[in-house]
Order: structure tokens, then sequence, then C-alpha cells
């Protein structure tokens, strides 16, 4: 054989081997890339997706709207399943980031509550699908708090100092700031920001630190005696943690909803819907919020969660508490300001 023929053939089997290793040449699966928050599933309906449908699950954690946001706005990423907040979301229409969404592609989407649909953020329904919502709010340790806890206040009282956790994330610490001061938190207001700032700088010697998805082992663990927590991370605490309870102060405080959305990034649009109504599945949906402890937006999840956990008021609020709360709006321009106060925090 001529040497040339032998390079050719050795090229051709190292080239079939790749492939066969790679998956391509035959059954090509597809990849689908979800970007969502830590903690905020139940991997297991993963693996039942990828089965199912036999595709590929890529699974990415962010920590705060803004860092997923920043990482999509840069332009470098390729995620076809996006799950922020609704404030994030008014952001991403406004900004043209997102696919519409065929509904006619998401037949379980009879099950989502009409109480979340038509939002202001997504008032005719045509980019997100909603998968969970809640509250923010206070969680304490009653062997450690033995007084009533009613107020944002309480997150001020030299009495706790070193003991407070507060959320590492600027919409919400300083969004509960301005509910102590009586203000809006959607407040664009110099005098009310820089009120929220002084605040929160007179606070900080008290705070222990400034935390995201540690809270839950912190709580847990006994470590810190009050801390601003999100409704349903605040249910998985107080499963691990009797001690613990939650409130959401008199003030009044944040209701947000995360919902599901197909960035343009996205090349794989049908994919994403499919996923979507997998999620919407009542069987998943209900997987969901039992295994991270969010309230969901789902009918028939909601029949299927234990009666202790739908009565709880922690996840499922009573109207006269939601009546007190605020959604986030997107601050457009005006999120510098908030931006700057946050850096000045952080940063003292
Ligand atoms: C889960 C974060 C939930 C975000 N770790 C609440 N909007």
């Amino acid at each position: 054989m001529k040497k040339s023929l032998k390079a050719i053939l050795a090229l051709t089997l190292a080239i079939s081997v790749v492939l066969s290793m790679t998956g391509c040449g035959g059954e090509q699966r597809t990849q689908l890339k979800v970007y969502n928050w830590g903690d905020y599933i139940d991997q297991s309906v993963i693996t039942e997706f990828e089965k199912r449908y036999n595709i590929d699950v890529i699974y990415d954690e962010f920590a705060t709207n803004e860092e997923m946001y920043a990482k999509i706005k840069a332009g470098a990423s390729d995620y076809d399943i996006l799950i922020p907040s609704e404030y994030t979301i008014k952001r991403m229409i406004d900004e043209d980031m997102l696919h519409k969404i065929d509904l006619n592609n998401i037949p379980n989407y009879k099950y989502i509550d009409d109480k979340f649909k038509n939002l202001a953020f997504d008032p005719s329904n045509e980019y997100s699908v909603p998968y969970t919502w809640g509250t923010v709010g206070i969680l304490y340790n009653k062997t450690m708090v033995k007084e009533p806890v009613n107020s944002w206040k309480i997150l001020w009282d030299e009495k706790y100092s070193k003991q407070i956790l507060m959320m590492d994330s600027l919409r919400d610490s300083i969004g509960i700031t301005l509910k102590m001061l009586g203000y809006s938190l959607n407040t664009k207001d110099d005098k009310e920001l820089n009120d929220a700032k002084e605040a929160l700088m007179k606070q900080k010697p008290l705070v222990l630190a400034y935390v995201g998805d540690e809270v839950k082992d912190k709580m847990i663990g006994g470590e810190a005696a009050l801390a601003v927590v999100w409704s349903g991370d605040a249910m998985y605490m107080k499963r691990e943690n009797p001690d613990l309870e939650y409130v959401v102060p008199k003030e009044g405080s944040n209701m947000w909803f995360d919902s599901v959305v197909i960035p343009k990034t996205s090349q794989h649009k049908k994919e994403a819907e499919l996923f979507i109504n997998f999620l919407c599945e009542p069987e998943i949906a209900y997987k969901i919020a039992n295994y991270i402890g969010y309230s969901t937006p789902n009918t028939e999840a909601v029949k299927m969660l234990p009666e202790e956990v739908r009565n709880d008021k922690t996840a499922y609020p009573p109207d006269e508490e939601l009546a007190r709360c605020e959604v986030f709006e997107d601050l457009a321009d005006s999120l510098v300001k908030y931006d700057r106060i946050w850096t000045e925090v952080k940063a003292q």
C-alpha cells in the first residue's frame, strides 16, 4: 500500500472513532442549556426529561437576577431556558432579548392558576410561563429571639449585633430597607434612596454577613438569629430546623414571580418549549415544589402537596398579607442609583 493511501485510511478510521464517541454522525442528541437559580429544581426531574425526550440538559446556576442578566447581555452564552424574576423579565422584553413563547406548544399551561397570568411585566403572557412565586421576609430562630417579630426594624436592633444575615442581593436588601422606612421599594427619589443608604450603612456593623444560598446552612445550623430570606427557602429551613419561623413584616414587603423564558440566544426553541411544557406537568411541578420548598402556581400540583405545606402561611400566605406587598418594577435608568448604593454599602 502506498504511504499516502495508508495515511488516508488511518485518518478515516480516526475520524469515525471520534464521531462515534461524540455521538455525531448517527443520532445526535440535542443539548438544551438551562440557566436557573441555585437550589431551584429537583435534579431527578432533569434526568426524567433527558430520558423521556432523548435530550441532554446542560444545567448552570446563578445567584441573582443581576448576575444572570449581565451574563446574557454580554452575549457569549447560548442558553435555551432562563428563570428570572418579573422585573428582569420586563427589562429583557423591553431590550428585545426574549423569544415569544407559542402557548399552543404548552398544553399544560392550562394548569397555571389565572392569578399568575396577565401580570404587569408580561401583560399578554407572550414571553413567560410562571415557575414559582413568593415573598421576602424575616426568618428567625425562636430560641434566640424571644420578643415578637413583626417589623423590619428588628434588623437594626443592636441587641442582635453579628447575629443578622442580610441578602447579598441589591434589590432585596435595598427594597426591605425602603419598606422599613415607609417608602416604595420601587422608588427613584434621591432623598428616599439616600435615607436607605444611610440606614444600610448604620446597619452594617450589626450584620454577620451578606449571603446567598449559604443562608440555609447557617440558619439551619443556628449560626445566626435573624435573616432576610425568600419564602420558599424559609419553608425548606423550617422543615430542617423547627426552631425557625418566618414572618412578613407589618410595613410590607416584596411579592415576586419567577417565570420561565427563552432568550434569543436559543437555537432550540422547539425543545425549550417542550421543556417548559414538561415543567408545567402537574406531577413534575409538584415534585419541584415539594423538593425546593417554593410555592407553585400550578393548580393541580398544589393539590398534591401535603396538607401541612398547602396550609402553611409561609408558602401560601393569606391575601391580606400579600396586599401589603409590592412587586418589583424594572427601574430602567435609575438602577444605577441602586447599584451605587449597594457598592458603597458593601465596600465600606
Ligand atoms: C432560589 C432563589 C429563589 C429566588 N435559590 C427567588 N426569587
